[in-house]
């Protein structure tokens, strides 16, 4: 599965189903430009020398998030860590909020005290990302430990890296989250990097799932960039937890498009990330997969995907020149926001 080329995305299931599936099929495909633009701009401002701190990108690995949020409520628990823009957004898609938060603006998603690795946006069960590796994954069984106790029907969902799983505390909360029969979804997305150094060179096996047998988790290993079978798969394990079976593992096989931070490719700068390989996940693209799946079938127009694209083009200069224009927070709010309550 690793190395195969640009495949197209089987859309039958989808197609036949009900008439809805074209107005889902064109959410999901406009979600994922809206934050693949996103944060090619960032890309773009952080070079230009306007944002200031890091900013670390998951351009290539849209489909993950977008097809998870479609299965999620406003009142699951999502935790993530540094690369989580798209988690985010994909739960909200107020990017003027992302742009004033990794500016600093006090319009920001955390009230421009956070930047681009603190982000949190409860109102729609964002629950806060933390660079810290693996840092949120036990406050994400902890959460959804809460939501069991309150005998909501709620999970939470813990996004971590293939890097993240060399933690520890990984495999102390699929323990504990399997013991108590946690309503947890894990999701590893396995862009194969931590940092500059890929994966072979780092664990003994490509595939992370393994952790999941180990501890007794349904779950399931797929192409990260096939949103369809992301999404119909995600629905599964989701429905299963849902109904108090305990935790759930999915592993979504990805790429980065960008380096481990900022706009450079970082080409041959890790091991095993050459111009080549590169380029064949390139020919993967999640959202070049989706659409051409879409014109094939007949059921989509490239002159239908470019109106998208420059009403999202537009969106993203509003967005920009409003938060650009926004205010810093107030010296005397340094110590407030410090605890919830
Ligand atoms: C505990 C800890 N160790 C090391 C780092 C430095 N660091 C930041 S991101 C990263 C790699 C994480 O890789 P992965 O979990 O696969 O996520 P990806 O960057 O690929 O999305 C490392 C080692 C850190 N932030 N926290
Ligand atoms: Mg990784």
């Amino acid at each position: 599965m690793l190395d195969k080329l640009y495949d197209p995305i089987n859309l039958s299931n989808l197609i036949s189903i009900d008439k809805n599936n074209l107005k889902f099929l064109k959410k999901i495909l406009t979600s994922m430009i809206l934050i693949r633009k996103t944060e090619n701009k960032l890309a773009l401002e952080k070079k230009n020398g306007l944002i200031k701190g890091p900013v670390h990108l998951g351009v290539g690995q849209e489909a993950i998030p977008v097809a998870i949020s479609e299965n999620l409520k406003k009142t699951d628990r999502v935790f993530s860590g540094h690369r989580s823009h798209s988690h985010l957004l994909a739960l909200n898609l107020d990017i003027y909020k992302l742009f004033a938060e990794i500016l600093g603006k006090e319009t920001g998603f955390s009230k421009g005290m956070g930047g681009s690795m603190h982000l949190i946006d409860r109102s729609v069960g964002f629950y806060g990302s933390v660079p810290i590796v693996a840092g949120t994954v036990s406050l994400a069984v902890g959460a959804g430990l809460a939501a069991k106790m309150q005998n909501s029907n709620d999970i939470s969902v813990a996004y971590i890296g293939d890097g993240a799983v060399e933690e520890g505390v990984v495999h102390e909360s699929l323990n504990l989250a399997k013991v108590l029969n946690v309503p947890t979804l894990f999701v590893i997305e396995n862009n194969q990097f931590a940092s500059h150094m890929n994966i072979s060179l780092r664990q003994p096996s490509k595939i992370t799932s393994r952790f999941a047998e180990a501890n007794s988790l349904p779950c399931y290993t797929l192409d990260g960039n096939n949103i369809v079978d992301v999404y119909e798969k995600s629905k599964k394990l989701i429905q299963n937890i849902r109904e108090n079976n305990g935790p759930g593992f999915l592993e979504l096989v990805t790429y980065r498009w960008y380096g481990h931070v900022d706009w450079r490719e970082d080409i041959d700068v890790g091991v095993e990330r050459s111009k080549q390989k590169l380029e064949n996940w390139k020919r993967k693209d999640p959202i070049l997969r989706l659409s051409q799946s879409m014109i094939d079938s007949k059921i989509w127009s490239k002159e239908q995907e470019i109106e998208i694209e420059n009403k999202i083009d537009e969106q993203i200069k509003i967005s920009w020149d409003k938060a650009i224009k926004d205010s810093y927070p107030q010296k005397n709010s340094i110590s407030k926001f410090v605890y919830s309550n």
